[in-house]
């Protein structure tokens, strides 16, 4: 956004300040990848359960994941990102699934 003169006509070379002091804090893309072990159901309840997907979209993505290799499930503050991130992981490890999930800057 680009500084303003004054308006009026007058032109008294005062100059006000239109630029917005704050940035938007930066956005994060949280990734599910597909391997060959974790079973589709299973990556269907974690996106129900970390992503609030119904189940018909979560069996999609799933299936997105499956093919393609990857897909993005989110995109979330850093702070949130990051725990979608760990929530995940950790699941996945308690019941010992090599599922993978991973965090890029948008
Ligand atoms: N490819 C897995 C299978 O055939 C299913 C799967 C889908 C695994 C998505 C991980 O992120 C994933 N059982």
């Amino acid at each position: 956004m680009a500084d303003k003169e004054d308006g009026g006509g007058s032109d008294t070379g005062v100059k006000l300040e239109t630029r917005p002091k704050t940035k938007k804090p930066p956005l994060y893309k949280v990734l599910i990848l597909n391997d060959d072990y974790t079973p589709m159901e299973f990556v269907v309840h974690v996106l129900e359960r970390f992503f609030g997907m119904s189940h018909a979209q979560a069996f999609e993505l799933m299936l997105t994941v499956h093919k393609k290799g990857l897909a993005v499930v989110g995109v979330f503050s850093f702070e949130i990102a990051e725990t979608k991130v760990a929530q995940v992981m950790d699941f996945a490890q308690r019941h010992q699934h090599p599922l993978q999930c991973t965090m890029e800057k948008e």
